[in-house]
């Protein structure tokens, strides 16, 4: 914490010292005093614009580094402060709600991905789209979003299984990567889904995607 300094109380000492000794002060010093609104400043170390509600100086005028917020809660991180976007996987509390992390599974694999056979693909959140590496597109549209899942309705020009209904799985989840298995994708309706027992597991990477190996997916 730093010392303050009362920069007007000086000039009215300074002052009292000139009336006591009977000189004059001249206007510039009284226009000084006349304009004196001192605030109190707060330190913003990380620059993000957001005060240390501890470290403050009081003064007329804005001292470098000093603004008058004093919200931030962690004033050494640029990336936290009250309404921040909470990035995932960072485990810092970035918007000081007091839970860590908490991101919706769209917002955390929304982007373009490749997988491990060079197919890509592109997830919103309405829609996940995968182009083979024979240049086949699938297109599908998310009907429901769960923590660890989606369900989709195939897109009607998809060169397998149109118009009918798929689950997508994902699991290691990190900023980069993940882990995709698409454990139904012939179903004939969304509540079928729902109701079906998901045999995919996700402790075995290799056989744990119906038989099959979980793919690997990587930020494009
Ligand atoms: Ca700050
Ligand atoms: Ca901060
Ligand atoms: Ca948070
Ligand atoms: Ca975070």
């Amino acid at each position: 914490m730093k010392q303050n300094k009362n920069r007007c109380l000086v000039i009215v000492f300074t002052i009292g010292i000139c009336a006591f000794n009977s000189c004059s002060e001249d206007d510039a010093v009284d226009e000084a005093i006349d304009n004196c609104t001192e605030q109190i400043w707060y330190q913003d170390l990380d620059q993000d614009g957001f005060g240390n509600p501890n470290s403050f100086e009081q003064s007329c005028t804005q001292p470098v580094g000093y603004i008058l917020n004093n919200s931030d809660f962690d004033d050494n991180d640029a990336t936290t402060y009250p309404g921040a976007e909470e990035i995932c996987n960072d485990f810092i509390d970035n918007n000081g709600n007091g839970e860590i992390d908490e991101c919706s599974l769209l917002n955390q694999i929304s982007g373009s991905w490749i997988d491990n056979f060079n197919g890509v693909h592109t997830i919103t959140n309405t829609s996940i789209t995968t182009s083979t590496n024979s240049n086949a597109i699938y297109l599908y549209h998310i009907l429901e979003t769960e923590s660890n899942y989606v369900i989709c309705l195939n897109d009607l020009n998809n060169p397998f299984n149109a118009g009918l209904y798929s689950k997508f799985v994902f699991t290691n989840i990190s900023t980069n990567m993940f882990n995709l298995c698409q454990s139904f994708y012939d179903s004939p309706s969304q509540a079928f889904i729902e109701n079906a027992t998901d045999t995919t597991n996700p402790g075995d990477l290799d056989t744990g995607c119906g038989g099959f190996s979980w793919s690997l997916m990587t930020r494009n």
